[in-house]
Formats: C-alpha cells, sequence, structure tokens
C-alpha cells in the first residue's frame, strides 16, 4: 500500500446514548498516540482537532434520548467525513456510535460524487440495525444501521438520498441482537457474523469473502470499529460491555487483512469511554488496532490479493 495522508477527525459525540464519557474520547486518542503511531509507520498525519454539532435546541422526546443533538452532529459529520475522503483517509475519533449516522452518509455522498460503490464494515456485539420506531433503550447509537439502509423514518435528520444496499455491509462480532433487530436482519442480505461463527470457522474466512465482494465492485469501504467488538476482559473501556467478545489477536488479525487489501477508506474508532478505563489500556489497545489496519506488523509478507 502507497503511504497514505490520514486525517485524524476529533468527533466527541456523547448523545447516542445515556451514560457520558465519549466525549473524551478524541483527546484519549490523542494521548494515547494515535497519530505518533500513524507517522511511525510512514503515513502522513493531519489532526484537524474536534468537529462541532450545527447549534441545535434540544426538544423533550417521549422516546428519544437527545434527538436534537445527534441531528446536529449527523449533519456536521456529514461533511467533515465528505471533505475528508476528499483530502486522504479519515479516521474518526470518537466519541459514541450515534457519529456513524453522520460518517456513513459523507462517506455515501463522497462515494456517489465518485461513481463507485460504497461498502462498509460493522465491528461490533451488536447490530446496530434500530429505527426511532424500534428502539426500546430510545438510544440513536443503536440505529446507524437502519438509518444509512433506510429502513425506518429518522424524522428531522439529512435524508438519506440513496440508501446503503444491505449486500454492501457485513457484521462482525454479533453476541446482543435485540428481537426487533433479529427479525428485520434475517430478513436482509447483510453478511452477519456471529460470534459463534467465529468460534467454528475463524474470522480471517468471513472477512476474506467478504473483501473479495469490495474488491470485485471496485468499492469504497468504510470500517467502524466500535470498542464492545472486543472481549470486555481486553476492552472495558466502554458503556455496553458483552461478555464472550473478539480476542485481541481475532481484532489485529481484522486489521491486518483490511491493511493488506488495501481497500479500507475511512475508519470509525467508537464507544471509548474513557471514564471507565483502567490506565488507558483500551485506548491503548484501540491505537494498536488503527496501526495494524495502516500496516503494523512484526514481519512483512507476501500480499494476497482480493
Ligand atoms: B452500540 C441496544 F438494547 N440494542 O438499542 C439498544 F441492547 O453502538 C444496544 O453498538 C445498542 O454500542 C448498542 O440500546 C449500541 C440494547
Ligand atoms: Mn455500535
Ligand atoms: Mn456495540
Ligand atoms: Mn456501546
Amino acid at each position: 500500500m502507497a503511504d497514505k495522508t490520514c486525517i485524524l477527525i476529533g468527533a466527541p459525540v456523547d448523545s447516542g446514548k445515556r451514560r457520558a464519557g465519549c466525549l473524551m474520547g478524541p483527546d484519549a486518542y490523542r494521548t494515547a498516540g494515535l497519530g505518533r503511531a500513524i507517522m511511525d509507520l510512514g503515513h502522513g498525519v493531519e489532526d484537524r482537532g474536534n468537529v462541532a454539532p450545527r447549534p441545535y435546541t434540544e426538544r423533550s422526546d417521549p422516546k428519544l434520548h437527545a434527538p436534537e443533538e445527534t441531528i446536529a452532529w449527523t449533519e456536521s459529520l456529514a461533511e467533515a467525513a465528505e471533505a475528508g475522503l476528499r483530502d486522504g483517509l479519515p479516521i474518526f475519533m470518537g466519541g459514541d456510535h450515534a457519529l456513524s449516522l453522520g460518517t456513513v452518509l459523507g462517506a455515501m455522498r463522497h462515494a456517489e460524487a465518485e461513481s463507485r460503490p460504497l461498502f462498509v464494515l460493522w465491528l461490533d456485539a451488536h447490530s446496530d440495525y434500530h429505527t426511532p420506531e424500534t428502539t426500546d433503550s430510545g438510544n440513536l447509537h443503536g440505529t446507524p444501521l437502519g438509518y444509512v439502509t433506510a429502513r425506518g423514518d429518522f424524522p428531522g435528520f439529512p435524508p438519506v438520498a440513496t440508501p446503503l444496499p444491505q449486500e454492501n455491509i457485513a457484521i462482525i462480532g454479533l453476541r446482543s441482537v435485540d428481537p426487533a433487530e433479529r427479525s428485520a436482519l434475517q430478513q436482509t442480505r447483510i453478511q452477519r457474523v456471529d460470534m459463534r461463527d467465529i468460534d467454528e470457522n475463524g474470522i480471517a474466512r468471513p472477512l476474506g469473502a467478504f473483501l473479495e465482494r469490495v474488491a470485485a465492485a471496485g468499492g469504497m469501504l468504510h470500517v467502524s470499529l466500535d470498542v464492545d467488538f472486543l472481549d470486555p476482559a481486553v476492552a472495558p473501556a466502554v458503556g455496553t460491555t458483552v461478555p464472550g467478545g473478539a480476542t485481541i489477536r481475532e481484532a489485529h488479525l481484522v486489521m491486518e487483512m483490511l491493511h493488506d487489501s488495501g481497500l479500507m477508506t475511512s475508519l470509525d474508532l467508537v464507544e471509548l469511554n474513557p471514564f471507565l478505563d483502567e490506565r488507558g489500556r483500551t485506548a491503548q489497545v484501540m491505537v494498536d488496532l488503527a496501526a495494524s489496519a495502516l500496516g503494523r506488523r512484526v514481519f512483512d509478507r507476501p500480499t494476497r490479493a482480493y
């Protein structure tokens, strides 16, 4: 892979759920040395600072938590994503997963302008496939895939001009799917890889199959890495821990394969809550994973073509 210009974009979104703390994420990534780690791999790094939501007035909603704030972030982040993708490989330092309503929307607009299909790899314990109607918690960090696929109505949010095709999405790491998500997902062509699949077949095979499809289509690839993809024993700093997650090596293998494929065009690092961390260890794990996605490894090996 030729050296890239990585564009760090802070997205201190904390409106996607009730427990506060993800707003500290961007500073934790900077403190853990994300920029330096990427520079040491020979890439250019530009830190654009933190995005701000456009001005908003919160309304009380019987069901949703902080909808106006998340709408405001979605608009700002979609623009930041479009600009970042024009200039390099944007890395969004979250922030909770509600930030991906904006970053994926921006990636969709950019891909459309380039006349290329967009693919999305979702690394998460959860499927995040709710709509404002189906969510029980009212927490919008559980809805980004419902939004970008236009699964339901998202009143007040920017309209999704061309929905992301279901077959362009893979979700890996699943182990907490709500009944309303489950019945909807089972009727889609979203590639779903749960922890049992990983136990039985490993993580490389389903990921390799997905990457082959991205490559064959000449697609762009947005990767969204939720901290809770990892097992809480190795990544405790997240509000929604679910036992039985990916190991450190499974996660690094995903990142290494992404690098070797040369396909990743944007990356979200989401759901880190530094308030819940233990001496920065989860932030460090996430920085190390990003470094693997950008080419850090023990030995060079022949690259595999997808
Ligand atoms: B995350 C949940 F009910 N499904 O909707 C919900 F289990 O971005 C969790 O993946 C959503 O961390 C988790 O609140 C959102 C819950
Ligand atoms: Mn998530
Ligand atoms: Mn999750
Ligand atoms: Mn979470």
